[in-house]
């Protein structure tokens, strides 16, 4: 009914469909798992196959520290150095402000898998606080990988990634952080019904694969 009523009004009027996509509320996945379970290996294979932006928040905030300018350039510099959670109000401005470009530009990418957030109830709050009735949280994508895995693919990520956290002191803060902050968020989300666990240990194919199922399952 309300799909041939959008028809009759489309061919009416050409501009109204285009506002009501441009009313659609931000649909959200969060991605979360352990320092090199995959997460942004596996979202930018979900980019290529399924209508959504890929905004990482790690990456977000690797971008504001190299930002001639920044005010916040060193803080988070040692933040990401120490495997330290970021003061949410600089990653949560970061992502709103990555998600209303990205609309303005498109009002047909609403859909979002926002990686590696939020990590600790810090992040959670400040999320609720700002995006509460404005983005919809379909899910959270969890990439379950041991930490031995985790730590084994930084490692060898590290010969060539220049990351500054890539680094085996660097890696055991940043596994302590994910056991201590991220893994309550997660079992949080869990009680809730709102967590989908891939085995993430796996190759990129076989883990893909059960992404695409969750994914083709979610709609
Ligand atoms: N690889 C990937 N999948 C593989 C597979 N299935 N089999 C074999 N190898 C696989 O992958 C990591 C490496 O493993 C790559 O070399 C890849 O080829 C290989 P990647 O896809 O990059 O894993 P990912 O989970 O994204 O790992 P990443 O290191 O990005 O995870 P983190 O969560 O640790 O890093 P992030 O960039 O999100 O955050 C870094 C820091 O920023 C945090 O520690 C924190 O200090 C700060 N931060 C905040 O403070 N707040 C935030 O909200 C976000 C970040
Ligand atoms: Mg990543």
């Amino acid at each position: 009914m309300i799909f041939c009523l959008l028809r009759t009004l489309s061919q009416k009027v050409p501009n109204v469909v285009s506002r009501v996509a441009l009313m659609m509320k931000p649909q959200v996945v969060f991605v979360l798992g352990g320092p090199g379970a995959g997460k942004g290996t596996q979202c930018t294979r979900i980019v290529e196959n399924y209508s959504y932006t890929h905004l990482s928040a790690g990456d977000l905030l690797r971008a504001e520290r190299g930002r001639e300018g920044s005010e916040f350039g060193q803080l988070i510099d040692s933040y990401i150095k120490e495997g330290k959670i970021v003061p949410v109000e600089i990653t949560i401005n970061l992502l709103r402000k990555a998600m209303e470009e990205t609309i303005q530009v498109d009002d047909k990418k609403f859909r979002f898998l926002i990686d590696g957030f939020p990590r600790n109830k810090d992040n959670l709050q400040g999320w609720t606080a700002v995006m509460d009735g404005k983005a919809d949280v379909k899910f959270v994508l969890f990439f379950d990988c041991s930490n031995e895995v985790c730590i084994d693919r930084c490692l060898e990520r590290g010969k060539s990634s220049g990351r500054t956290d890539d680094n085996r002191d660097s890696l055991e803060k940043r596994i302590q952080t994910y056991l201590q902050s991220t893994r309550p968020i997660i079992d949080q989300y869990e009680k809730h019904g709102k967590v989908r666990t891939v085995d993430a240990s796996r190759g990129v194919d076989e883990v893909f694969s059960d992404v695409k199922a969750i994914l083709d399952k979610e709609g």
